[in-house]
């Protein structure tokens, strides 16, 4: 019997600038359109994967209480296709987040998981590959893959729908506010359900997906010329087109909370200001703001003030997925 082996990784979560919303059907986890994101500083997930011939089944920790390790097994089971270690697994895990809640962890996640697994199990991957691999534990995590600004594309088959970072003037000069909303309240809908839920039965649907390739070349274009303005303004309504269609779903799946909204209108008292901020939200009733390094404290504080919300982080962007020991 060979010995145990063991590594891990650091991944960042990302934040969407313009939002995965939608699978096409079939195997891989595919998207149904691309994205473009931001990873972030601020939120990141750390995990060891030893791959040990001695256990009998795979086992998870994660953030210190044993936890369901359905959708882990399923990710192993790809990495042990590739023909490294065939042992199961313990895979501890644990976020540094400033709060638990809703914060895109799925997407560090299987991020910090594909890099520590690969590693562990002795499989070279390229990373490209290794963004295609994330993407089928979590469609957000191929963006995590890779630090700063992220595109994925959704391709025509398995082998196009992969993430590869895209430079920008913008990268040093560009903070997120993340302001998280409280009210305790457990996520209502997981993101991979109410996706699907919105493909099935929204009437908006389609013209979301429509959306998407426009916002994407506007986003594209706006981080090519370092404008930050017009990623903003494309960012924020890409946003809300995505809830729009989240809501027009039947039943609805509403995110918001009265907090949320009182954050949209403060981001748009600050852009009346003079400040730079521009809003989006995901899968929660938080609400993160795209702002630069001259305003995040100002936009930080003025959201801090607003009724519902129980903290704020300002995050620099954050670095790709990497092993660390
Ligand atoms: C995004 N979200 O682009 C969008 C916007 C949430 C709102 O990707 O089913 O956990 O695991 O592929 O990646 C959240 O969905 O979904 C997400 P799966 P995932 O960031």
């Amino acid at each position: 019997m060979t010995s145990a082996t063991t590594a891990s990784a650091r991944a960042c979560a990302n934040i969407a600038l313009v939002k995965y919303w939608g699978k096409r059907s079939g195997p891989g986890n595919l998207p149904a359109e691309g994205s473009l994101s931001l990873t972030l500083a601020a939120l990141v997930t750390e995990t060891t994967v030893t791959f040990d011939p001695a256990l009998a089944v795979d086992e998870l920790v994660l953030d210190g209480e044993p936890a369901n390790a359905v959708r882990t097994t399923e990710f192993l089971e790809l990495v042990r296709s590739l023909g490294g270690s065939q042992a199961r697994a313990r895979v501890v895990t644990h976020n540094k987040f400033p709060t638990a809640s809703g914060l895109a962890s799925s997407a560090s996640g299987f991020a910090a998981l594909a890099v520590a697994a690969t590693r562990a199990a002795g499989v070279t991957i390229d990373p490209r590959a290794l963004t295609r691999l994330a993407r089928k534990g979590s469609g957000s995590a191929a963006r995590s893959i890779f630090g700063g600004f992220v595109r994925m594309h959704a391709g025509d088959r398995d082998e196009d729908a992969f993430a590869e970072p895209i430079t920008s003037p913008l990268l040093d000069r560009v903070r997120m506010v993340i302001a998280i909303v409280g009210g305790g309240a457990p996520k209502l809908h997981g993101s991979r359900d109410a996706m699907d839920h919105t493909a099935e039965t929204s009437p908006l649907y389609q013209a979301w997906l429509a959306t998407v390739p426009p916002d994407l070349a506007t986003a594209e274009a706006a981080l090519a010329a370092g404008d930050l303005e017009q990623l903003g303004t494309v960012a924020e309504a890409n946003a809300l087109a995505m809830h729009a269609t989240t809501m027009a779903a039947r039943p609805a799946v509403i995110y918001w909370q009265p907090a949320t909204l009182a954050l949209l209108a403060a981001v748009r008292t600050l852009r009346g200001n003079g400040r730079a901020a521009w809003a989006t939200i995901d899968g929660g009733p938080h609400v993160k703001v795209l702002t630069n390094v001259e305003d995040a404290d100002h936009v930080a504080r003025a959201l801090a003030g607003v009724e519902g919300v129980t903290a704020t982080t300002v995050s620099m962007p954050g670095a790709g997925a990497e092993v660390i020991s």
